[in-house]
């Protein structure tokens, strides 16, 4: 396993981060080779998530590291979360996915939407890991259209009686809470905090995926679930609610498919120069030197496309197509990296001694969360043209 990460910086892009952004990677890149690398793929092997790095992911910071000081967040700005973002997916996307579902989707919600009495309840304690929450906006049959969702509540005094299902929602098995999308009366669509232990409320552990193994996946099933009106997030509601959310966790993880594609060319790259067939390194043969040449190419690339994202959503600027368009460009290009890298380690390519294969088969479920590779292009599309072709 590769525990030694260097960046690849073919244009000098370290030139456009500040010394907090530097600092910021060499502490996140410190920890994912001490705490994950050497324990990750044993966990992906049992498909078991590795509950004890919570606590640690909240002590660097990876918890809300753009949510203000005063709620227990880190206050820092969109570059240094999604260079965390980065270095935390070289690890492995599910670990990424940890921090970025409580980040984005969890956190975000309620420090944009939730009541002070709420921001002061919950994110403190999430910022820490000491609660940890998921996000449940897919249902069963309404995954890429999530406007027709039927999970609903009404309302019964000082409560809501909530009632239906949501799927494939990370963190779930084991979350305290969870940022729920749910109608009302009206079919206006709002975010409920739903707590563990509301009586009806359960949360079934999804098994046999080949993909993400080191997160836990599962269902939400509101059986007639009693929650109190104050656990409504009250400042927004509408699909444009959580697409807000999926805006920051899109942009987090255009930064982490650069990471995942960062530790494929390395390993390649290193296994090349010590791999001997036909007398010499395969690295001097040209066919391996081609893989390696658009490997750095397409990462260069995806550098300047985040970076630069980060910059306009410092300003406020990044429109949701223009962070469909890096999630999409991003992810896309790192299953290329993974797979072409692959093949560059020959049958080692294929075992657990090396990260890529995990790498490779993570991908497939980061290609398809948060929008899939179709649906960005349509966002995309429809921003061309003016049409929706959904
Ligand atoms: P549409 O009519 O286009 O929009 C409805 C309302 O929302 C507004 N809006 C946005 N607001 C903020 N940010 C955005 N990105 C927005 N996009 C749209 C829009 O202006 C409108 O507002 P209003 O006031 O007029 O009502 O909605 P639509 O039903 O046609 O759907 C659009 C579409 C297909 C793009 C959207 O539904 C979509 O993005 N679908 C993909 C679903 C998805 O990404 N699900 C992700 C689930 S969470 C997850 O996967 C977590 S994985 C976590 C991990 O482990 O890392
Ligand atoms: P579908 O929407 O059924 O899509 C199937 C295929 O049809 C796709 O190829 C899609 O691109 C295509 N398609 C759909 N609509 C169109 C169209 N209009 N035109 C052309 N093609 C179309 N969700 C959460 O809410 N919270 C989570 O924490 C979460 N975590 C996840 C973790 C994992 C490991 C996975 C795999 C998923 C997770 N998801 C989560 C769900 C994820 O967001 C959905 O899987 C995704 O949005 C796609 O929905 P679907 O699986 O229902 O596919």
């Amino acid at each position: 396993m590769n525990t030694n990460f260097t960046s690849p910086d073919f244009y000098h892009i370290d030139d456009l981060l500040s010394e907090e952004h530097k600092l910021i990677r060499e502490s996140t890149r410190q920890w994912v080779s001490k705490s994950v690398c050497p324990i990750i793929e044993d966990y992906a092997q049992k498909a078991e998530f590795p509950k004890h790095l919570v606590k640690e992911l909240g002590e660097i910071g990876a918890f809300g590291p753009y949510i203000p000081q005063k709620y227990g967040g880190a206050g820092l700005d969109q570059i240094s979360y999604g260079i965390m973002m980065q270095e935390i997916e070289r690890g492995d996307s599910g670990i990424r996915s940890t921090a970025s579902v409580q980040s984005s989707l969890v956190m975000y919600p309620i420090w944009k939407f939730g009541s002070e009495e709420q921001k002061q309840k919950f994110l403190p304690k999430l910022a820490t890991g000491e609660m940890m929450g998921c996000f449940g906006l897919t249902e069963p049959d309404h995954g890429s259209n999530p406007s027709g969702m039927i999970t609903n509540f009404k309302s019964d005094g000082d409560d809501v009686i909530l009632n239906g299902s949501k799927m494939w929602i990370s963190n779930s098995p084991f979350a305290d809470i969870a940022v729920v999308w749910a109608k009302d009366e009206n079919k206006r669509i709002h975010g409920i905090i739903v707590e563990r232990g509301m009586e009806g409320f359960t949360t079934p552990e999804t098994h046999n995926k080949w993909s993400l193994r080191a997160s836990a996946t599962g269902e939400l099933i509101f059986d007639n679930v009693r929650v109190p009106k104050k656990n409504i997030l009250p400042a927004k509601s509408g699909l444009g609610a959580p697409l807000m959310c999926l805006d920051s966790a899109r942009y987090g993880i255009s930064w982490g498919a650069i990471g995942v594609a960062m530790d494929c060319y390395n390993t390649a790259l290193n296994y090349s120069l010590e791999r001997v067939q036909f007398g010499k390194p395969i690295a001097a043969k040209q066919l391996q030197q081609k893989k390696l040449a658009e490997m750095l190419t397409e990462i260069t690339k995806a550098q300047l496309l985040s970076w630069k994202l980060g910059k306009l959503k410092n300003e406020d600027k990044a429109s949701s197509a223009q962070i469909s368009l890096a999630k999409r460009n991003n992810v896309d290009m790192a299953m290329s990296i993974a797979r072409e890298a692959r093949q560059v380690l020959g049958g080692m390519g294929i075992t657990g001694e090396y990260s890529i294969m995990r790498h490779m088969m993570n991908l497939e479920s980061v290609i398809t969360y948060e929008g899939t590779h179709d649906i960005h292009l349509l966002i995309l599309g429809h921003e061309i043209t003016g049409h929706n072709a959904f």
